[in-house]
C-alpha cells in the first residue's frame, strides 16, 4: 500500500540521517498542514527551546499555584468545602506532572526543570506571588484565575507539539470544574449576610487585575507571540484573549452581584466587545522581576517542600533499582 503523503512527512521528519534542510522542510509543511510534532520528529533548536520555556513555565505555574490554596485547605468553612478544595489542589499537582512530562519529551529532565525553579531561575505565572487573604479568595482563585486559564488553555489544546496540546485537554477538563466551584463559592458568599457579600467582593477588586495580567504583556510588548502564533503553539494573541476573558466575565459578575473594579469597563456597541482600562503594567514588571507580595514567600516554601521531599525521591529510586535488579535476575532465570 502507497505510504500517504503524511506519513511521508513523518518518516523525513523522524529520520535522524536527515539532513537539517529535510528535516525543517518536512516540519514547515507539518506545521503548514496544521498537523502535530511529535517527540521523535526534528524539530529547529528554537522551537524545542521556546516550547520548554512555555511548558516549563506553565508546570511552575501548576505547582507553585497550589501554594494559595494549599493555604486554606485547614481553614476551608465545612468538610464538604475541605474535599472539594483538596481536590483541586491535588489536580493541580496532577497538572504539573503531566505538563513536566511533556516537557521532558524535549530533552530536558523534570530534576533540571525543578533546579531552575527552586533556584528562582524560572518563571511561573505571576498570578500566584499575590496572597490570598481570606475564604473568599478560594471562591476568587476558582472564578476568575481558573476562568483565565481556561481562556488562554483551550486553544492550546491544538498547540503543534503533541504531548503539550494532549495533556491541555484533560487539564481544561478540569479547570472547567474548578471554575464553577470558585463561581458557586462566590454564589453563596454573595447571597449570604453583607459581610459575607462584602467578603466575596474584597476578593473579586484584589483578584480582577492580577487574572488579566495572566494573558501577558500586551501584544506589542510580547517578544514570543509573533513567532510562537507561527508554529501554532499559540492560535491568539495576549490581547485578543485577554478580552475574551473581559467578555466572558461581564455577565458572569452580574449573575453574582458582585462589581469588577473597573470604571472603564462598558460595552462598546462599535467594537462589539468591552471596553476596559489600562492594567498597571509597572506592577507586572515588578512582580516579574521577583519582587511581588509573595515572590519570596512561594518560593521559600517551594524550597522546604523539595528538600522535605527528598527521603520520598531517594525511596523510589532504591526501589526501582531493587526492582529492576529483580526483574533482570527473573529474565536471566526464564
Ligand atoms: N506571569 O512574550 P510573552 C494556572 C513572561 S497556571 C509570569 O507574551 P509568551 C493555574 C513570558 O513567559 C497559569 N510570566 O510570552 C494553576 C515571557 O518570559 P520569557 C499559567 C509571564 O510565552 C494553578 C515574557 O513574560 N498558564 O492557570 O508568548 C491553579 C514575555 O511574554 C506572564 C500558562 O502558563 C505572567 N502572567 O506568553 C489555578 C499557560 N506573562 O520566557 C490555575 C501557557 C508573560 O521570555 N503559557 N510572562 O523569559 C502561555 O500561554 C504563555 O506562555 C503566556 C505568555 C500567555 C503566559
Amino acid at each position: 500500500m502507497a505510504a500517504t503523503a503524511d506519513q511521508t512527512l513523518r518518516a523525513v521528519a523522524s529520520d535522524e540521517t536527515a539532513v537539517d534542510g529535510e528535516g525543517q522542510a518536512a516540519f514547515d509543511r507539518i506545521i503548514e498542514q496544521d498537523s502535530r510534532i511529535e517527540p521523535r520528529d526534528w524539530m529547529p533548536d528554537k522551537y524545542r527551546k521556546s516550547l520548554t520555556r512555555q511548558i516549563s513555565q506553565h508546570a511552575h505555574s501548576e505547582i507553585i499555584g497550589m501554594q494559595p490554596e494549599g493555604n486554606w485547605i485547614t481553614r476551608a468553612p465545612s468538610l464538604k468545602r475541605k474535599a472539594i478544595l483538596m481536590a483541586k489542589v491535588q489536580d493541580e499537582a496532577g497538572h504539573g506532572l503531566y505538563l513536566y512530562s511533556a516537557a521532558e519529551t524535549l530533552g530536558t529532565t523534570r530534576d533540571e526543570m525543578m533546579q531552575q525553579l527552586i533556584d528562582g531561575k524560572a518563571k511561573y505565572s505571576s498570578i500566584f506571588n499575590y496572597p490570598a487573604r481570606t475564604w473568599a479568595d478560594m471562591g476568587a482563585i476558582g472564578w476568575l484565575v481558573d476562568g483565565a486559564a481556561i481562556c488562554n488553555q483551550v486553544p492550546l489544546c491544538r498547540a503543534s507539539y503533541g504531548p503539550y496540546g494532549r495533556a491541555m485537554v484533560r487539564i481544561c477538563k478540569e479547570e472547567s470544574f474548578h471554575q464553577r466551584q470558585g463561581f458557586e463559592i462566590l454564589l453563596e458568599l454573595s447571597n449570604g449576610t453583607p459581610a459575607q457579600k462584602q467578603m466575596a467582593q474584597d476578593a473579586v477588586d484584589r483578584t480582577y487585575a492580577p487574572a488579566l495580567m495572566m494573558f501577558g504583556p500586551p501584544d506589542g510588548d510580547s517578544p514570543n507571540s509573533v513567532q510562537s502564533m507561527k508554529w501554532n503553539v499559540k492560535r491568539f494573541s495576549n490581547d485578543e484573549l485577554r478580552q475574551r476573558f473581559v467578555d466572558m466575565i461581564v455577565p458572569q459578575a452580574e449573575v453574582l452581584g458582585l462589581t469588577l473594579p473597573d470604571p472603564d469597563l462598558k460595552w462598546n456597541e462599535e467594537r462589539g466587545h468591552y471596553d476596559f482600562g489600562e492594567l498597571d503594567w509597572d506592577e507586572f514588571k515588578e512582580v516579574l522581576a521577583g519582587r511581588g507580595p509573595c515572590n519570596t514567600q512561594r518560593l521559600e516554601r517551594r524550597r522546604a517542600a523539595h528538600e522535605d521531599g527528598a527521603w520520598v525521591r531517594e525511596a523510589a529510586k532504591a526501589y526501582a533499582a531493587r526492582t529492576a535488579g529483580r526483574q533482570s535476575t527473573e529474565l536471566i532465570g526464564a
